[in-house]
């Protein structure tokens, strides 16, 4: 397809138009770095991981995540943040205000933290119950302070409908709403989307899951990701890898940008 020269190559211009058109586009990838959820209520606050059943600390992800984007030249950077307003659905506290369905194994009377209820509908709706976190403009909510933010970066807020619960970065739990994510990363032609942060198996994994759904070539940071539950990490990990998402540890992500 190309005119050659006499050695057989194309010129320097040829080969440059034909970079800026298309060549580009298929050989470069546009990476993003989607950090999900680093706040203060998941380290050391109201819902502390390590008080969960994997024992695991939110606190070990800041050190592998700022060395990545030390060293790493991402061409964006997410920060995402769960920001519930005071009377949000997920929250133990508010399930007084709230009507369970008598379909619900659990009932109301009986529900503790970490117990999954189902709200009336229609539809119904299952909701895990936490403990009041990540509430809008509280220490709680803001980023651990140690966590590098870096200029540039775009922070999206999620979990802010009372009524619904959002672990997914893209969208709600009933994919009900969007966040602004789906139009950045379109306006930046992502391809390849690393994610990493807190919760593992709740909000980390929900985002890698959406973004593989949407197309996009998704790569889970193992050593930047602490969660809750340890067979639930391993489900997370195990419906990651089937659906062709990659998981890899910090150290192996250099090359791959
Ligand atoms: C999360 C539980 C409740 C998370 C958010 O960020 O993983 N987990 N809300
Ligand atoms: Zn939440």
């Amino acid at each position: 397809i190309f005119d050659r020269n006499k050695d057989g190559y194309i010129d320097r211009e040829e080969f440059t138009r034909c970079w800026n058109q298309w060549i580009k586009t298929i050989v470069r990838p546009v990476s993003v770095f989607l950090i999900v959820d680093v706040q203060n209520d998941f380290i050391s606050g109201t819902l502390n991981i390590s008080q969960c059943a994997a024992q695991q600390n939110g606190l070990d992800v800041i050190e592998p995540i700022n060395r990545l984007l030390d060293t790493v030249e991402f061409d964006a950077v997410f920060y995402s943040l769960d920001w519930h307003p005071s009377d949000h659905v997920s929250f133990i506290d508010n399930l007084p205000y709230r009507r369970v369905d008598p379909s619900s194994q659990v009932k109301a009377e009986d529900a503790k933290t970490y117990d999954t209820v189902v709200f009336e509908g229609p539809p119904l709706m299952k909701q895990r119950l936490w403990p009041r976190h990540c509430v809008q403009d509280s220490w709680g909510a803001e980023l651990h302070k140690d966590l590098k933010v870096v200029e540039g970066a775009i922070k999206i807020c999620k979990g802010t409908n009372p009524e619904v619960d959002s672990y997914s970065v893209f969208w709600d739990n009933k994919k009900l709403t969007r966040t602004t994510l789906s139009d950045e990363l379109r306006a930046k032609n992502a391809t390849d989307i690393y994610v990493c942060g807190l919760a593992y198996d709740v909000c980390v994994g929900a985002s890698a899951l959406d973004a593989l759904s949407i197309g996009y070539r998704t790569v889970l940071i193992d050593d930047c990701s602490r969660g809750v539950d340890l067979s639930d990490i391993e489900k997370t990990k195990k419906t990651v890898a089937s659906s062709s998402g990659v998981i890899v540890n910090s150290n192996q992500v250099k090359a791959m940008v």
